[in-house]
Protein backbone atom coordinates (compact mmCIF):
# COMPACT_ATOMS: atom_id res chain seq x y z
CA UNK A 1 0.00 0.00 0.00
CA UNK A 2 1.45 3.38 -0.89
CA UNK A 3 0.85 6.10 1.77
CA UNK A 4 0.77 9.31 -0.29
CA UNK A 5 0.14 11.26 2.70
CA UNK A 6 -2.19 13.83 1.63
CA UNK A 7 -4.25 15.12 3.99
CA UNK A 8 -8.43 15.16 4.02
CA UNK A 9 -9.74 16.37 7.37
CA UNK A 10 -8.00 14.80 9.60
CA UNK A 11 -7.85 11.35 7.64
CA UNK A 12 -4.77 10.00 6.25
CA UNK A 13 -5.38 8.89 2.40
CA UNK A 14 -3.93 5.62 1.13
CA UNK A 15 -3.76 5.06 -2.40
CA UNK A 16 -3.45 1.14 -3.38
CA UNK A 17 -4.50 1.87 -7.13
CA UNK A 18 -6.51 4.43 -9.06
CA UNK A 19 -9.55 1.64 -7.94
CA UNK A 20 -8.44 1.98 -4.76
CA UNK A 21 -8.28 3.55 -1.71
CA UNK A 22 -8.29 4.28 2.26
CA UNK A 23 -8.96 7.22 4.41
CA UNK A 24 -8.06 6.40 8.14
CA UNK A 25 -8.46 8.90 11.08
CA UNK A 26 -4.43 10.63 11.76
CA UNK A 27 -5.31 10.00 15.45
CA UNK A 28 -7.42 7.21 17.18
CA UNK A 29 -9.91 8.92 19.57
CA UNK A 30 -9.40 8.17 23.10
CA UNK A 31 -11.27 5.58 23.89
CA UNK A 32 -11.90 2.89 26.83
CA UNK A 33 -9.59 0.26 26.39
CA UNK A 34 -11.42 -3.27 26.07
CA UNK A 35 -9.69 -4.04 30.12
CA UNK A 36 -11.32 -1.04 31.02
CA UNK A 37 -14.45 -1.12 29.82
CA UNK A 38 -14.98 -4.78 30.81
CA UNK A 39 -13.47 -4.03 33.81
CA UNK A 40 -16.53 -1.71 34.69
CA UNK A 41 -19.37 -3.38 32.68
CA UNK A 42 -18.56 -6.67 35.27
CA UNK A 43 -18.02 -4.79 37.91
CA UNK A 44 -21.62 -3.91 39.09
CA UNK A 45 -25.04 -5.68 40.26
CA UNK A 46 -26.34 -6.63 36.30
CA UNK A 47 -22.91 -7.82 34.66
CA UNK A 48 -23.08 -6.89 31.31
CA UNK A 49 -20.09 -7.29 28.10
CA UNK A 50 -20.92 -5.15 24.96
CA UNK A 51 -22.04 -7.19 22.12
CA UNK A 52 -19.18 -5.33 20.08
CA UNK A 53 -16.93 -7.68 21.58
CA UNK A 54 -18.19 -10.34 19.69
CA UNK A 55 -16.94 -10.11 16.61
CA UNK A 56 -12.88 -11.02 16.91
CA UNK A 57 -12.04 -13.16 14.16
CA UNK A 58 -13.35 -16.20 15.46
CA UNK A 59 -16.79 -14.63 16.47
CA UNK A 60 -17.11 -13.07 13.21
CA UNK A 61 -16.63 -16.57 11.96
CA UNK A 62 -19.61 -17.83 14.17
CA UNK A 63 -21.87 -15.13 13.32
CA UNK A 64 -21.68 -16.22 9.88
CA UNK A 65 -22.42 -19.93 10.79
CA UNK A 66 -25.10 -18.36 12.52
CA UNK A 67 -26.43 -16.59 9.51
CA UNK A 68 -26.53 -20.22 7.47
CA UNK A 69 -28.66 -22.20 10.30
CA UNK A 70 -31.89 -23.08 9.58
CA UNK A 71 -33.34 -21.18 12.26
CA UNK A 72 -31.90 -17.93 11.74
CA UNK A 73 -34.39 -16.42 9.10
CA UNK A 74 -32.78 -12.84 9.50
CA UNK A 75 -30.12 -13.07 6.07
CA UNK A 76 -31.61 -15.49 3.67
CA UNK A 77 -34.84 -13.18 4.74
CA UNK A 78 -32.96 -10.16 3.75
CA UNK A 79 -31.47 -11.38 0.57
CA UNK A 80 -34.93 -12.36 -0.67
CA UNK A 81 -35.97 -8.40 -0.40
CA UNK A 82 -32.82 -7.64 -1.94
CA UNK A 83 -33.24 -9.57 -4.61
CA UNK A 84 -36.86 -7.98 -5.53
CA UNK A 85 -34.75 -4.67 -5.30
CA UNK A 86 -33.17 -5.71 -8.79
CA UNK A 87 -36.40 -3.84 -10.40
CA UNK A 88 -38.26 -2.16 -7.46
CA UNK A 89 -35.17 0.14 -6.43
CA UNK A 90 -34.16 1.64 -10.04
CA UNK A 91 -37.36 3.83 -10.16
CA UNK A 92 -36.18 5.96 -7.12
CA UNK A 93 -32.22 6.31 -8.22
CA UNK A 94 -32.65 9.80 -10.19
CA UNK A 95 -29.18 10.15 -10.54
CA UNK A 96 -25.79 8.09 -10.22
CA UNK A 97 -25.25 7.11 -6.65
CA UNK A 98 -22.57 6.01 -4.84
CA UNK A 99 -23.40 3.31 -2.20
CA UNK A 100 -21.97 3.73 0.54
CA UNK A 101 -22.36 0.94 3.64
CA UNK A 102 -22.17 1.45 7.39
CA UNK A 103 -20.16 -1.96 8.00
CA UNK A 104 -18.46 -3.60 5.23
CA UNK A 105 -21.34 -6.46 5.60
CA UNK A 106 -21.91 -9.34 3.86
CA UNK A 107 -20.63 -9.36 0.24
CA UNK A 108 -23.39 -11.48 -0.91
CA UNK A 109 -25.63 -8.38 -0.16
CA UNK A 110 -23.26 -5.69 -1.24
CA UNK A 111 -23.17 -7.30 -4.93
CA UNK A 112 -27.08 -7.64 -4.92
CA UNK A 113 -27.01 -3.44 -4.94
CA UNK A 114 -23.91 -2.78 -6.63
CA UNK A 115 -25.36 -5.48 -9.42
CA UNK A 116 -28.43 -2.51 -9.19
CA UNK A 117 -25.95 0.31 -9.77
CA UNK A 118 -24.21 -1.19 -12.96
CA UNK A 119 -26.32 0.41 -15.15
CA UNK A 120 -24.30 3.67 -14.11
CA UNK A 121 -21.26 4.07 -16.41
CA UNK A 122 -18.90 4.04 -13.08
CA UNK A 123 -19.67 2.21 -9.72
CA UNK A 124 -18.82 3.90 -6.22
CA UNK A 125 -18.76 1.86 -3.19
CA UNK A 126 -18.12 3.16 -0.04
CA UNK A 127 -17.89 1.09 3.09
CA UNK A 128 -17.38 2.66 6.77
CA UNK A 129 -16.15 -0.11 9.49
CA UNK A 130 -13.60 0.02 11.84
CA UNK A 131 -12.19 -3.67 10.80
CA UNK A 132 -9.63 -3.93 8.38
CA UNK A 133 -11.47 -6.88 6.81
CA UNK A 134 -12.48 -4.32 4.78
CA UNK A 135 -9.32 -4.60 2.51
CA UNK A 136 -9.55 -8.24 1.93
CA UNK A 137 -13.58 -7.55 0.43
CA UNK A 138 -12.10 -5.15 -1.58
CA UNK A 139 -9.73 -6.69 -3.14
CA UNK A 140 -12.22 -9.45 -3.95
CA UNK A 141 -15.34 -6.73 -5.20
CA UNK A 142 -12.36 -5.07 -7.70
CA UNK A 143 -11.99 -8.60 -9.28
CA UNK A 144 -15.05 -8.91 -9.80
CA UNK A 145 -16.66 -6.07 -11.16
CA UNK A 146 -14.64 -3.73 -14.27
CA UNK A 147 -16.12 -0.43 -13.45
CA UNK A 148 -15.80 -0.35 -9.94
CA UNK A 149 -13.83 1.98 -7.66
CA UNK A 150 -13.76 1.73 -3.91
CA UNK A 151 -13.19 4.31 -1.32
CA UNK A 152 -13.11 2.23 2.31
CA UNK A 153 -13.39 4.61 5.66
CA UNK A 154 -11.67 2.82 8.11
CA UNK A 155 -13.89 4.04 11.04
CA UNK A 156 -16.35 3.79 13.32
CA UNK A 157 -19.75 4.86 11.87
CA UNK A 158 -19.59 8.41 13.51
CA UNK A 159 -16.46 9.11 12.13
CA UNK A 160 -16.76 7.80 8.38
CA UNK A 161 -20.64 9.56 8.68
CA UNK A 162 -19.26 12.81 9.54
CA UNK A 163 -16.17 12.34 6.69
CA UNK A 164 -18.54 12.07 4.55
CA UNK A 165 -20.84 15.30 4.80
CA UNK A 166 -17.97 17.28 3.40
CA UNK A 167 -16.46 14.75 0.84
CA UNK A 168 -18.45 16.00 -2.14
CA UNK A 169 -21.67 16.53 -4.37
CA UNK A 170 -22.18 12.81 -5.44
CA UNK A 171 -24.94 11.11 -4.47
CA UNK A 172 -24.95 8.82 -1.82
CA UNK A 173 -27.24 5.48 -1.36
CA UNK A 174 -26.35 4.90 2.32
CA UNK A 175 -27.31 1.16 3.62
CA UNK A 176 -27.19 -0.23 7.37
CA UNK A 177 -28.87 -3.98 6.35
CA UNK A 178 -28.97 -6.78 8.86
CA UNK A 179 -30.97 -5.14 10.99
CA UNK A 180 -27.60 -4.32 12.93
CA UNK A 181 -29.88 -1.01 14.43
CA UNK A 182 -31.31 -3.94 16.61
CA UNK A 183 -28.65 -4.03 18.75
CA UNK A 184 -28.78 -0.57 20.05
CA UNK A 185 -30.66 0.42 22.66
CA UNK A 186 -33.29 3.03 21.62
CA UNK A 187 -31.57 6.19 22.62
CA UNK A 188 -28.56 5.29 21.06
CA UNK A 189 -30.40 4.04 18.06
CA UNK A 190 -32.18 7.66 17.95
CA UNK A 191 -28.46 9.80 17.66
CA UNK A 192 -27.41 7.02 15.14
CA UNK A 193 -30.24 7.83 12.96
CA UNK A 194 -29.59 12.07 13.24
CA UNK A 195 -26.04 11.41 12.65
CA UNK A 196 -27.30 9.56 9.57
CA UNK A 197 -29.68 12.51 8.91
CA UNK A 198 -27.15 15.11 9.55
CA UNK A 199 -25.08 13.71 6.88
CA UNK A 200 -27.16 13.34 4.36
CA UNK A 201 -27.57 15.93 1.10
CA UNK A 202 -30.99 16.42 -0.14
CA UNK A 203 -32.19 13.65 -2.63
CA UNK A 204 -29.56 11.33 -0.63
CA UNK A 205 -31.42 7.74 0.11
CA UNK A 206 -30.97 5.79 2.90
CA UNK A 207 -31.92 1.97 2.73
CA UNK A 208 -32.45 0.29 6.47
CA UNK A 209 -32.95 -3.74 6.96
CA UNK A 210 -35.13 -4.06 10.61
CA UNK A 211 -36.40 -7.24 12.09
CA UNK A 212 -39.90 -7.37 12.31
CA UNK A 213 -42.25 -8.52 15.90
CA UNK A 214 -43.35 -12.36 15.10
CA UNK A 215 -44.10 -15.59 17.12
CA UNK A 216 -41.78 -15.95 20.01
CA UNK A 217 -41.04 -19.48 19.12
CA UNK A 218 -39.46 -18.55 15.68
CA UNK A 219 -37.49 -15.63 17.82
CA UNK A 220 -36.24 -17.77 20.40
CA UNK A 221 -34.78 -20.93 18.38
CA UNK A 222 -33.08 -17.93 15.46
CA UNK A 223 -31.52 -17.06 18.77
CA UNK A 224 -30.80 -20.51 20.16
CA UNK A 225 -30.19 -22.62 17.25
CA UNK A 226 -30.03 -26.71 17.40
CA UNK A 227 -26.77 -26.88 15.93
CA UNK A 228 -25.62 -24.62 19.34
CA UNK A 229 -24.16 -22.27 17.02
CA UNK A 230 -25.44 -19.46 18.43
CA UNK A 231 -24.57 -20.68 21.57
CA UNK A 232 -20.83 -21.22 20.72
CA UNK A 233 -20.65 -17.67 19.60
CA UNK A 234 -22.25 -16.11 22.93
CA UNK A 235 -19.58 -18.23 24.88
CA UNK A 236 -16.74 -17.14 22.39
CA UNK A 237 -17.07 -13.75 24.05
CA UNK A 238 -15.57 -15.16 27.37
CA UNK A 239 -12.96 -17.35 25.28
CA UNK A 240 -11.87 -13.80 24.32
CA UNK A 241 -11.31 -12.42 27.53
CA UNK A 242 -9.40 -15.20 28.97
CA UNK A 243 -7.19 -14.48 25.82
CA UNK A 244 -6.78 -10.93 25.47
CA UNK A 245 -7.32 -10.01 29.23
CA UNK A 246 -5.79 -12.79 30.91
CA UNK A 247 -8.69 -14.53 32.40
CA UNK A 248 -9.54 -17.23 33.40
CA UNK A 249 -13.75 -18.49 32.55
CA UNK A 250 -14.16 -21.78 32.50
CA UNK A 251 -17.11 -22.09 29.38
CA UNK A 252 -18.10 -25.48 30.69
CA UNK A 253 -19.35 -23.31 33.96
CA UNK A 254 -21.71 -21.21 31.70
CA UNK A 255 -24.71 -21.71 30.04
CA UNK A 256 -26.14 -19.71 26.69
CA UNK A 257 -29.56 -18.04 27.68
CA UNK A 258 -31.91 -16.07 25.38
CA UNK A 259 -35.51 -14.72 25.40
CA UNK A 260 -37.86 -13.33 23.75
CA UNK A 261 -39.20 -10.34 26.18
CA UNK A 262 -42.24 -9.41 24.27
CA UNK A 263 -43.22 -6.44 26.55
CA UNK A 264 -39.90 -4.65 25.33
CA UNK A 265 -39.61 -6.52 21.73
CA UNK A 266 -36.72 -7.91 22.09
CA UNK A 267 -34.66 -10.99 22.33
CA UNK A 268 -32.22 -10.85 25.69
CA UNK A 269 -29.21 -13.04 25.42
CA UNK A 270 -27.44 -13.80 28.30
CA UNK A 271 -24.35 -16.15 29.64
CA UNK A 272 -25.69 -17.76 33.04
CA UNK A 273 -23.47 -19.07 35.39
CA UNK A 274 -24.14 -22.89 36.69
CA UNK A 275 -22.86 -22.56 40.07
CA UNK A 276 -21.43 -20.34 43.10
CA UNK A 277 -17.94 -19.51 40.99
CA UNK A 278 -15.00 -16.37 40.90
CA UNK A 279 -13.41 -15.61 38.09
CA UNK A 280 -10.17 -13.45 37.57
CA UNK A 281 -9.29 -11.26 35.07
CA UNK A 282 -6.10 -9.84 35.30
CA UNK A 283 -5.66 -6.75 32.96
CA UNK A 284 -8.86 -5.71 34.56
CA UNK A 285 -7.61 -6.25 38.10
CA UNK A 286 -10.86 -7.59 38.53
CA UNK A 287 -12.01 -10.92 40.54
CA UNK A 288 -15.35 -11.63 39.40
CA UNK A 289 -17.89 -13.90 41.90
CA UNK A 290 -21.10 -14.84 40.20
CA UNK A 291 -23.87 -16.75 42.00
CA UNK A 292 -25.64 -19.96 41.14
CA UNK A 293 -27.90 -18.84 37.90
CA UNK A 294 -26.66 -15.29 38.01
CA UNK A 295 -26.69 -13.51 34.18
CA UNK A 296 -24.03 -11.73 32.51
CA UNK A 297 -26.37 -9.91 30.07
CA UNK A 298 -24.63 -9.78 26.59
CA UNK A 299 -27.28 -8.36 23.68
CA UNK A 300 -30.40 -6.75 23.15
CA UNK A 301 -31.46 -7.00 19.70
CA UNK A 302 -34.75 -5.70 19.31
CA UNK A 303 -38.03 -5.98 17.12
CA UNK A 304 -40.27 -4.07 15.53
CA UNK A 305 -43.72 -3.46 13.91
CA UNK A 306 -44.14 -1.83 10.41
CA UNK A 307 -46.17 1.96 12.25
CA UNK A 308 -42.89 2.22 14.56
CA UNK A 309 -40.34 1.70 12.17
CA UNK A 310 -42.17 4.36 9.81
CA UNK A 311 -42.39 7.05 13.27
CA UNK A 312 -38.53 6.30 14.01
CA UNK A 313 -37.54 7.23 10.72
CA UNK A 314 -40.22 9.95 10.38
CA UNK A 315 -38.85 11.31 14.40
CA UNK A 316 -35.42 11.40 12.79
CA UNK A 317 -36.59 13.66 9.63
CA UNK A 318 -36.35 11.43 7.42
CA UNK A 319 -38.95 10.92 4.42
CA UNK A 320 -39.90 7.37 3.76
CA UNK A 321 -39.79 6.34 -0.11
CA UNK A 322 -40.99 2.62 0.57
CA UNK A 323 -41.14 -0.52 2.64
CA UNK A 324 -40.49 -3.92 0.83
CA UNK A 325 -41.05 -6.85 3.33
CA UNK A 326 -40.69 -10.58 2.08
CA UNK A 327 -43.82 -12.95 1.79
CA UNK A 328 -43.95 -13.93 5.44
CA UNK A 329 -43.47 -10.61 6.76
CA UNK A 330 -40.75 -11.04 8.45
CA UNK A 331 -38.19 -8.87 7.96
CA UNK A 332 -38.49 -5.17 6.61
CA UNK A 333 -36.25 -2.78 4.30
CA UNK A 334 -36.92 0.50 4.58
CA UNK A 335 -36.37 3.58 2.04
CA UNK A 336 -35.99 6.93 3.39
CA UNK A 337 -34.59 10.37 1.43
CA UNK A 338 -33.88 14.18 3.17
CA UNK A 339 -35.69 16.62 1.77
C1 LIG B 1 -25.57 -8.48 14.17
N1 LIG B 1 -26.91 -8.59 14.73
C2 LIG B 1 -27.88 -7.90 13.92
C3 LIG B 1 -27.31 -9.98 15.09
C4 LIG B 1 -28.76 -9.99 15.63
O1 LIG B 1 -29.58 -10.73 15.11
O2 LIG B 1 -29.05 -9.23 16.57
C5 LIG B 1 -26.36 -10.58 16.08
C6 LIG B 1 -26.76 -11.95 16.55
N2 LIG B 1 -26.78 -12.36 17.79
C7 LIG B 1 -27.16 -13.61 17.85
N3 LIG B 1 -27.44 -14.02 16.63
C8 LIG B 1 -27.19 -13.00 15.80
Amino acid sequence: MTDIIQKNLDYKKYVVDSNLQYFKPHATQIEKTFAEEISSSLNRNSKFISPKFFYDKNGSELFEKICSTSEYYPTRTEISILKQLKNELPPFLDDDFRLVELGSGSSVKTRLLLDILTSQKNIEYLPIDISEILAESSEQLLRDYDNLTITGIIDTYEGGLEFLKTYDKKKNLIIFLGSSYGNFSPIDGYKFLEKVYSAMKPGDLFLIGLDLVKEKEILESAYDDSQKVTAKFNLNVLSRINDELDADFDLNNFLHHAIYNEKDQRIEMYLKSIHDQSVIISKSNLELKLKKDELIHTEYSHKYRLSEIHDLLDDAGFELKHTWLDEKKHFSLSLVTKI
